[in-house]
């Protein structure tokens, strides 16, 4: 009887723990709302009432774009099983470089639809126009199809970086024009990245705010996963090939010393993270606060990273996401261009770091006394003489 009775109430208790777990996942699920990138992409078009949905389905097209590269990219280390580039894959197609193939997937996507004027991207020397019987859009396409490749075989995250403009040459007169390209990062009306890393999220702007979708490989959906980024006022981070030190000039070598100087109220001395691949260490650095520094170099004096498609659309998702960014002189964002591929200093990331960082740069600011120097001095004196002594 005793035993029965325990039963019961242990079938009661399993029942209304049930129940409440149940109740818990239901709450959940309407709580949170699913909004793939293509629902946010109209909403945010629906405050603009003479919006066509060229440009929404232009967005689209990169999405897809960055989805077929991301199927490849995951595939990166079966080289050796799927064949070396340069020969035929199990479907007699010839196997490509990944920043090519990237390329290819990119020009296709958009091409299809001939929903763009011209577009230019790091693998090709010259513009890119509509395909041939391909009505032009209005829309230009800038964009690095796979940043930081030369990591790739060593599993490191690599990312596409776009920037899209309106054309300003007419559009009766046919295909848009290197023109087109060569305008003020400031006049992007969108821009955005995405990052194949431990996983893939796309981030991006069109000017109001920042915002980052996660892709759920199992539906193959973008989902809004991160809505309006901020970046920190002062990170703890600093990015910089140092390797190059000796080519650096005096002001990044004392902005160098700086961070590495120990001061309690200023968080330093700051670490040193640097992937070598531009948007792996940007988008780090973008959520948790930080510098990345690519200067001019005794080397390399215009620096090594691209105007038009690294740094001009960063620059807009850096500033929109509360931070700044400059050649350390000027706003990235103000810089005339004057060729497709040409380069630029990059100084980027939380905006009190960058504005320290052009002080150094230009020569404003000099390296403060270290305070923890003396007291470390006089410490090693004492040690001395009491050897000494004895
Ligand atoms: P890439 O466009 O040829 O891939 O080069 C750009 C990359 C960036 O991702 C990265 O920030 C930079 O080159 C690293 O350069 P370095 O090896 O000189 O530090
Ligand atoms: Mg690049």
């Amino acid at each position: 009887m005793c035993a029965f009775a325990f039963a019961i109430v242990g079938e009661i208790c399993k029942f209304i723990l049930l129940k409440l777990y149940f109740q818990t996942l239901t709450k959940g699920e309407t709580m949170t709302e699913l909004i793939t990138i293509e629902r946010h992409i109209i909403e945010q078009q629906k405050r603009y009432p003479s919006a066509t949905g060229e440009f929404s389905q232009l967005l689209a097209d990169v999405t897809f774009a960055a989805k077929l590269v991301r199927r490849e990219v995951i595939r990166a280390g079966l080289v050796d099983i799927l064949g070396a580039h340069g020969s035929m894959n199990v479907q007699g197609e010839e196997v490509r470089k990944l920043d090519v193939f990237a390329n290819e997937k990119f020009i296709q996507a958009i091409g299809h639809h001939g929903r763009f004027a011209v577009m230019g991207s790091e693998e090709n020397e010259g513009i890119i126009t509509p395909p041939e019987g391909k009505a032009s859009g209005k829309y230009v396409l800038l964009f690095d199809p796979l940043d930081g490749s030369s990591n790739i075989d060593a599993n490191v995250s690599v990312g596409t970086i776009f920037s899209i403009y309106k054309r300003v040459s007419d559009p009766s007169s046919g295909p848009g024009t290197i023109q087109d390209c060569l305008q003020k990062g400031s006049q992007q009306v969108a821009a955005g990245y995405v990052i194949y890393g431990s996983s893939v999220m796309l981030v991006y702007t069109t000017g109001q705010g920042v915002h980052g979708f996660t892709l759920d490989p199992t539906i193959g959906e973008f989902l809004l996963s991160h809505e309006n980024i901020t970046t920190p006022k002062r990170g703890k981070i600093y990015s910089i090939n140092e390797g190059y030190y000796r080519y650096f000039f005096d002001g990044i070598k004392k902005y160098i010393k700086y961070l590495q100087q120990e001061d309690k109220a200023t968080h330093r001395p700051y670490s040193a993270r640097y992937i070598g691949s531009l948007v792996a260490d940007f988008h780090r650095n973008l959520l948790y606060g930080g510098i990345f520094i690519y200067p001019r170099t005794k080397k390399a004096p215009n620096g090594k990273l691209r105007l038009l498609y690294e740094a001009n659309p960063l620059a807009f998702i850096c500033e929109q996401a509360g931070g700044r960014a400059t050649d350390g002189y000027r706003r990235i964002l103000d810089i005339e261009p004057e060729e497709l591929h040409q380069r630029t200093p990059l100084f980027i990331g939380s905006e009190e770091d960058v504005k320290i960082a052009e002080e150094f740069e230009q020569g404003l600011r000099e390296l403060e006394h270290d305070t923890e120097l003396i007291p470390k001095m006089l410490a090693e004196v004492k040690k001395a003489e009491s050897l000494l002594v004895k």
